[in-house]
């Protein structure tokens, strides 16, 4: 498309990079000659990302949740890296899948502060510098769990409905900034993610994808790539995309009461 932006130009900071979504967004972004720094708090996948990336990846340990380190990387990168112009905040997790009434009060407290709250902050410390240099661009990952509730996706559900919300309030309040705002919310992606989600145990987490052809993080990356890479005069808003093989329930009804 005439007048797309240069990959090559642009700085991309990932929370969220040591697998799924944010890691092959990594790659896609590294691949077409971007500077990216890739955060998350697995050490081990930081270094072996860094390994395979070479000179154009910076890495740094970053918990989302501390608001102190989001702003200390925001204001302390290298300067080859300190001109990020794009933003994946990424970074997030769903745990458990209990109705309501039985679900644990610290796996809420943590997609809060993870989903919310980091990734707040993690926009907040970035937006100056975004602003300042214009041209800029803020991708935050929704989901599709944002849009459409279903059964034990309570406050997970209820996270990304934020994330969505705060990527349309972010739009009006840069209105002239030169600084594009997309949300990304896919659905069902096979990633780490119900891993996380049921605590590690390997075939409960299986369940999901069993007999359909989920998304990949390569797919959702592209989506990612693409929206970033348009012509500037173009924003995506709200970007939300399935695997072919999920679609919607009927309503739920509650009969013989
Ligand atoms: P993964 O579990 O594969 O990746 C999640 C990433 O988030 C990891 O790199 C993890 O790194 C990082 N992370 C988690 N907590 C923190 C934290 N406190 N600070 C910094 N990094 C953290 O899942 P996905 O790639 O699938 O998920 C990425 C995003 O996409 C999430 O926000 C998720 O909610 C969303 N999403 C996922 C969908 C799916 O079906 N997979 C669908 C729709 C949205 P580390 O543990 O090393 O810190
Ligand atoms: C992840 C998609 O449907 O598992 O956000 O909640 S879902």
């Amino acid at each position: 498309m005439k007048e797309s932006v240069d990959p090559k130009s642009l700085t991309v900071l990932v929370t969220g990079a040591t697998s799924g979504f944010g890691e092959a967004a990594c790659r896609r972004f590294i691949k077409e000659g971007a500077r990216v720094v890739a955060t998350g708090r697995r050490e081990d996948r930081l270094a072996a990302l860094k390994n395979e990336l070479g000179a154009r990846c910076l890495t740094a340990v970053l918990d989302v949740r501390d608001r102190a380190a989001v702003d200390a990387l925001a204001t302390g990168l290298p300067p080859e890296f300190a001109g990020v112009n794009v933003v994946i905040a990424n970074a997030g997790l769903a745990l458990g899948l209990s109705p309501a009434p039985q679900a644990d009060p610290e796996d809420w407290k943590t997609m809060i502060d993870t989903n919310i709250s980091g990734l707040v902050h993690t926009v907040r410390a970035f937006l100056p510098g975004l602003t300042a240099r214009g041209a800029g661009h803020v991708v935050l990952l929704g989901s599709v769990a944002g849009d459409f509730p279903y059964p034990g996706g309570n406050v997970y559900g209820a996270t990304k409905a934020f994330v969505s919300q705060f990527a349309l309030n972010l739009r009006a309040d840069l209105l002239g900034a030169d600084v594009r705002v997309t949300c990304v919310e896919p659905g069902l992606a096979e990633t780490e993610f119900s891993l996380v989600r049921f605590k590690g145990d390997a075939a409960r987490a299986h369940g999901p994808y069993e007999g359909l052809r989920p998304l990949t993080g390569e797919d959702v990356a592209e989506t990612i790539f693409w929206a970033c890479t348009l012509p500037r005069h173009v924003n995506v808003n709200r970007l939300q995309v399935m695997p072919t093989t999920q679609a919607f329930g009927p309503f739920a009804f509650k009969r013989g009461s």
